[in-house]
């Protein structure tokens, strides 16, 4: 009997790839790459597998009527088109949880690497530039004040971290949280002008398109670090660009950028900047966490029988 076929949106990973090639055949990208085959298969399309990056707007899931699930790998779905998903009956299903350790994890990194100039250091040495002259001085991390921008699951995690290294926290998000026991401030601006290190861990998305811009990098100041692990689009990254060339930001700690994987040569050629590969959930035991549920979903959605993990908007579709 021949397997049913579900459409990848993208190059997935190998974990989840794996297990969906047990149950399924896997078309990958074949809207992309040969739409007049698209158009042959995409009837028989039971279920999406996508990415936290995916792209899945309303006009592709408008040619899949027999679509019974979009299952993300990635607790992020600001690609996918949530509202035309509904308006089709095609719950949507994300990772949560199981990556909330290593994004936390790696936000703290770039807190360290930024402040510490790790990287700079290993350069420094590897160089041979030791003997020749000590490093200019770094910026003390344990005590310093922290802002988190967004307070979720993760940014409750980098903040538990953070108590760890004596630093004081406070906060911004749509709403305030009063049981946290943080400072909240209503607004990214005003909660920059309060910290040294302001943490991004927000979604993407229309709702938080350059929430980080000009402004709250001024009133971040020249002494304080930018560190984004959530979407490149919620940073205006020309703005940042500006901020990291004239001083008025000391340094970024980024993973995420506004047209991955194209890292601007202006961003890669700063001394005052730590980048990374969009790689905050990437450790052998969260990426297989995230196959299992991403796959849970996957068969669930195609079984007809309960989700796992819906995205808040689809948890009503499910019941
Ligand atoms: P979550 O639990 O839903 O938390 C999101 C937080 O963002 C909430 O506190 C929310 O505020 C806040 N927020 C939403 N819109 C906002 C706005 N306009 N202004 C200020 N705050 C806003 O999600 P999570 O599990 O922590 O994940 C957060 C995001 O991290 C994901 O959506 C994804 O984009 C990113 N991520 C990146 C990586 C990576 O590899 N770099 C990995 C995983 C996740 P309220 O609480 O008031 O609603
Ligand atoms: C992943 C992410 O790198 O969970 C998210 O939202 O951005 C990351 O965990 C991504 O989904 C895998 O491609």
């Amino acid at each position: 009997m021949s397997k049913p076929d579900v459409l990848a949106v993208a190059k997935l990973h190998p974990f989840y790839l794996k297990a969906l090639e047990s149950v399924y055949t896997v078309h990958d990208r074949t809207h992309v790459t040969d739409p007049a085959a698209f158009t042959a298969l995409a009837p028989r399309i039971v279920g999406v597998a996508g990415t936290g990056e995916a792209s899945v707007p309303g006009s592709l899931l408008a040619q899949l009527p027999h679509a019974k699930v979009v299952s993300v790998f990635g607790v992020g779905y600001d690609g996918v088109d949530v509202a035309a998903a509904i308006a089709q009956g095609i719950p949507v299903t994300h990772t949560p949880d199981v990556l909330t350790d290593d994004v936390a994890d790696l936000a703290m990194g770039l807190v360290l690497s930024v402040g510490r100039t790790i990287p700079q250091a290993d350069q420094f040495v590897r160089a041979g530039q030791w003997p020749s002259g000590p490093m200019a001085l770094g910026r003390k991390v344990s005590g310093a004040r922290l802002g988190i921008v967004g307070l979720g699951r993760i940014g409750k995690a980098i903040a538990r971290r953070a108590s760890g290294f004596g630093m004081s926290i406070a906060y911004t998000a749509r709403t305030e949280k009063t049981d946290s026991g943080f400072q909240f401030f209503p607004s990214a601006t005003a909660l920059a002008a309060q910290v040294d290190f302001l943490v991004v861990i927000t979604p993407g998305g229309a709702g938080t398109k350059h929430l980080i811009n000009a402004d709250v990098l001024k009133a971040l100041g020249p002494r304080g670090f930018l560190i984004n692990v959530a979407r490149g689009s919620v940073v205006d990254e020309q703005a940042l660009v500006d901020a990291l060339q004239n001083g008025t930001i000391a340094g970024a700690g980024l993973d995420v950028f506004a047209n991955e994987p194209q890292v601007p040569e202006v961003l890669r050629g700063l001394r005052n900047v730590v980048l990374t590969p969009h790689m905050a959930s990437a450790t052998t035991e969260t990426r297989q966490a995230m196959a299992d549920l991403a796959f849970a979903n996957m068969q669930a959605g195609t079984s007809g029988t309960p989700l796992r993990t819906p995205v808040p908007e689809c948890a009503a579709l499910t019941k």
